[in-house]
């Protein structure tokens, strides 16, 4: 029988020939997505699993957290309480950092995740998804206790980051810093199966993905290049687009990095959206990284995400991602906008 290469194998292979890779991120690697396996499990139950709905809680966001943002939460703490790599987690779920337990050995990584992203769409049947990202903690730090200002690095000094996707596959797909691949989940033997061993963004794209209900409130950079898509063949662009929104980031990213795209979640004109909607850490960081490692851009409307220094764990940003083109061609657009 050839078994067909694992995320196990694949990351061996980045630890010895590359040196991309340390044994204890492989590990921390293969505990998160160990986790999300758990998740994938526990979200395909759905109404049989009693995991639907919403809980009375909200989240450090002022959001209602569901059943499954929860469940998912502290799957991904307990997964990785105990490998000994960790020195903090830190989420979307969570006020504040939450340090290794005292009686467990700690190391000097940082992770940090989504654990259910997309969940609005959890009660409607729509592919949600996991999203990690790890940072190492600063020399310095590592004789005394973690402090949320370890977390609060730009995104460039991340390790390694990726999501799991479930919709109808069970995906994850993964950047160590060479390069981008995905793995799809063989249920029959629980192993993630290297299925994409190059995920490219075309540098073109013809799709736009972009909540229009928010048009009144964009900056006119935003609305500068939609009009512009929308004209059409006859516009400026001079090629017909089409819009996709399916308003769960990792089901847009994915769709993105399978067959290019533009991705946006600007920063706009309302109070709540005045820095973005999205969160720098978890979310724009380890997308970021993803979409530039597969030969896209990132931006927040004029600079590189990856250069931005955090000011907070869970401060928010805009976001506008995906092939390279039409990411830079969205940017100049800022750029112009600054002169004026
Ligand atoms: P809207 C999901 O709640 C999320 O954080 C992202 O996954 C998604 O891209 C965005 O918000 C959708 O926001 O305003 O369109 O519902």
């Amino acid at each position: 029988m050839h078994l067909k290469k694992n995320l196990t194998h694949y990351l061996v292979e980045q630890q010895r020939k590359h040196g991309v890779v340390t044994a204890d991120v492989r590990l921390l690697l293969e505990t998160v997505a160990r986790a999300c396996k758990a998740i994938s499990h526990a979200v395909s139950k759905g109404a049989l699993g009693g995991v639907l709905g919403s809980l009375d809680s909200e989240n450090v966001q002022g959001e209602v957290q569901k059943k499954l943002d929860v469940m998912s939460n502290d799957i991904l703490l307990e997964a990785n309480e105990w490998g000994g790599n960790l020195a903090a987690m830190a989420s979307e779920e969570m006020d504040t950092l939450h340090r290794i337990p005292e009686h467990q050995p700690k190391g000097k990584n940082l992770l940090l995740f989504d654990p259910l992203d997309g969940s609005s769409n959890i009660d409607v049947n729509v592919s949600i998804g996991t999203i990690f990202s790890v940072l190492q903690l600063p020399e310095e730090s590592q004789s005394r206790d973690v402090q949320e200002a370890d977390f609060l690095q730009p995104g460039v000094k991340q390790v390694a980051a990726g999501y799991a996707v479930y919709g109808p596959q069970t995906m994850l797909i993964l950047t160590v810093g060479a390069g981008v691949v995905g793995f799809t989940l063989d249920r029959e033997t629980g192993s993630w199966v290297l299925t994409n061993p190059n995920i490219r963004i075309p540098e073109d794209t013809a799709e736009f993905a972009i909540n229009m209900s928010n048009q009144r409130y964009w900056e006119p950079a935003i609305s500068r290049y939609i009009d512009e898509c929308l004209a059409g063949k006859e516009g400026p662009l001079e090629k017909n687009y089409n819009m996709r929104w399916i308003a769960s980031m990792v089901a847009d990213v994915h769709r993105i990095l399978s067959r290019g795209g533009i991705f946006m979640y600007p920063r706009d004109q309302r109070e709540s959206v005045r820095h973005g909607k999205l969160r720098l850490m978890y979310e724009a960081n380890p997308m970021s990284f993803l979409v530039e490692q597969a030969g896209g851009a990132a931006v927040d409307g004029a600079n590189r995400i990856l250069d931005i220094q955090p000011t907070g764990l869970h401060q928010r940003v805009g976001v506008v991602l995906g092939s390279k083109n039409e990411v830079e061609r969205v940017q100049k657009y800022h750029l112009e906008a600054q002169k004026d």
